[in-house]
């Protein structure tokens, strides 16, 4: 199956329809400021511009951007793209202003944080500027769905969350004491991953939070968590962490700790990395929940339909699979 069918494959596309047809588009520009979704003209090659978030080399985020890169040169677009500097939700907001006023075609953004970057979707609105938001999520209060941006196309976090939480809850037969690391404070999956997991094991008196906070999806703030939280409390059976660069750096802490994962700790852990599939084969990690980052074919078709006028989804979701030693070798191969 090529890379484009296998992602296909893996998308549900929900939601309502983005008004999209060329009358609306015509009226929404007056006076060179867009009122509603701009329009984008059909043509043979764009200059597309990529805000992606920055992030010190997670394999996730490293994984994304290759897919927009691959495909954006596979369609001959020019692809607009400054990874950044630093992990700071204003330094986004720079970079988005940058390609608002470099005049590119479109936007691909991805968000750092749901609330600050969704001024900057407006701004590009107003400037004519379709936007498609990828990843994560902005707050659909300050950016209108369908009004300031044309589609969102991501995971389904809550459920990644919830996904976990029953994978745990079936392994250990509803009894689990929980060191939870969470991702980047005020970032769509950091919230949702959160509550969907939260939730689920509310019902099972046996599944007890000890300590929940951000290690802000990043391996060596993970490392620090774990050496610092897993001593304070001695009946942690579990961590759950909200991405597997996290688990990476919680798998270094416990070796140094003299704790052995799979034994006395397991981990649950999301993504779905080359290394982390490996740790489950190997007994060092429990479970992965996927969450696929490779989305660039998804993410330019939808532009070109939108162009062609076609009708487009405000919400196309991703659907992730759920990993563990009965499947893991099979998905090996295919992993980032
Ligand atoms: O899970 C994590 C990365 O936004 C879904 O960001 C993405 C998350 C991903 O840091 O590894």
């Amino acid at each position: 199956m090529s890379a484009l069918r296998t992602v296909s494959s893996l998308l549900s596309i929900l939601a309502l329809q983005a008004c999209s047809n060329a009358s609306d588009q015509t009226a929404a520009v007056s006076q060179g400021v867009c009122e509603g979704l701009p329009p984008l003209a059909m043509k043979s090659t764009y200059r597309v511009g990529f805000a992606q978030l920055w992030e010190d080399n997670g394999p996730w985020r490293n994984a994304n951007t290759a897919s927009m890169q691959d495909e954006a040169a596979k369609r001959g677009y020019e692809l607009v793209f400054d990874p950044g500097t630093k992990s700071d939700p204003a330094e986004q907001v720079d970079r988005m202003q940058a390609l608002i006023d470099a005049k590119v075609d479109a936007i691909f953004l991805a968000p750092h944080d749901e609330a600050v970057l969704a001024p900057s979707v407006v701004a590009a609105r107003k400037a004519c500027i379709p936007t498609f938001i990828v990843d994560r999520a902005v707050n659909p209060a300050i950016a209108i769905p369908g009004t300031d941006y044309v589609s969102y196309l991501g995971s389904d976090f809550r459920l990644e969350g919830e996904q976990t939480a029953d994978w745990l809850i079936a392994k250990t037969g509803g009894k689990a004491q929980i060191i939870e690391l969470e991702g980047t404070v005020g970032s769509s999956p950091g919230v949702l991953r959160k509550q969907g997991f939260d939730e689920r094991i509310k019902n099972t008196p046996g599944m007890k939070l000890l300590a929940s906070e951000s290690a802000d999806f990043d391996e060596t703030k993970a490392y620090a968590a774990t050496l610092r939280l897993v001593p304070q409390y001695p009946t942690a059976t579990v961590i759950y962490s909200h991405n597997d660069g996290m688990s990476f750096g919680v798998l270094t802490a416990l070796q140094e700790l003299g704790k052995v994962p799979g034994k006395d700790i397991l981990i649950v852990s999301i993504d779905g990395t080359k290394k982390a599939t490996q740790g489950i084969l190997d007994g060092t990690i429990g479970e992965v929940t996927e969450c696929n980052p490779k989305f660039g074919p998804i993410a330019f078709d939808t532009l070109e339909n939108y162009a062609a006028g076609q009708p487009v989804p405000v919400v196309v979701k991703n659907v992730d699979r759920v990993f563990d030693l009965g499947n893991a070798a099979d998905y090996l191969p295919e992993a980032f």
